[in-house]
């Protein structure tokens, strides 16, 4: 009889600022069409795109024939601040995107690990700045030198959530600092 090989299963978390690219990075990444609930952007938003996440995203990575990722997106509006709790629920990680060409990135840093503190102290956390292409500045060297401020040495990388290959890198270091016999 042949022994059945029990799936694992993992949970990570996008979120960072309204438009970062949490929605495009989930659409990169997953093997499977992605569900999306992006709706019309009604207010501010729609200055800087036209839709934008309002209860979550849904994506999954299959790694091997063992390992499946489920990928969630949290919304960035505050307005929606009441679904960041439930997305976290069960994860094991989370992906901070941060676009570097909103007004104040070090501000949006400092808010999301904030408000996800009680996830951070318990799970590991990867940054991705997007957006280098448009506004080089902060640097990579500027955020390491805000986070050691803080004395948190978070792993940063700069990524284009359009490119795949970016977003996996993420992904990976999330995994690795999780578990180091784990990869994609
Ligand atoms: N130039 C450039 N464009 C990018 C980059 N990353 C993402 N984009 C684009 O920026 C937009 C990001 O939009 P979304 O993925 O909807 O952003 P989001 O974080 O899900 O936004 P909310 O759901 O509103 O919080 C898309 O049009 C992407 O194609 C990048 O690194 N550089
Ligand atoms: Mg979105």
């Amino acid at each position: 009889m042949q022994a059945s090989i029990e799936r694992q299963h993992y949970k990570i978390i996008f979120t960072g600022p309204v438009g970062a690219g949490k929605t495009t990075a989930i659409t990169s990444l997953s093997d499977e069409r992605a569900i999306t609930t992006d709706e019309q952007a009604s207010d501010m938003t729609q200055q800087r795109k036209q839709a934008t996440t309002v209860a979550m995203d849904y994506g999954v990575m299959n790694l091997g024939k063992n390992e499946r990722i489920h990928l969630y997106g949290t919304p960035g509006q505050e307005r929606f601040d009441f679904m960041w709790d439930i997305l976290v629920e069960g994860g094991i990680g989370l992906i901070l995107l941060l676009d570097n060409t909103r007004s104040n990135p070090f501000q949006d840093l400092h808010f999301f690990l904030k408000a996800f503190s009680d996830f951070i102290d318990k799970n590991k956390v990867v940054i991705g700045v997007t957006f280098m292409d448009k506004q080089p500045v902060p640097s990579l060297d500027d955020y390491y030198q805000k986070l050691s401020g803080m004395k948190c040495g978070l792993p940063i990388f700069e990524v284009d959530s359009r490119q795949q290959q970016d977003v996996a890198t993420l992904v990976q270091a999330l995994l690795y600092s999780h578990d180091p016999w784990l990869g994609v």
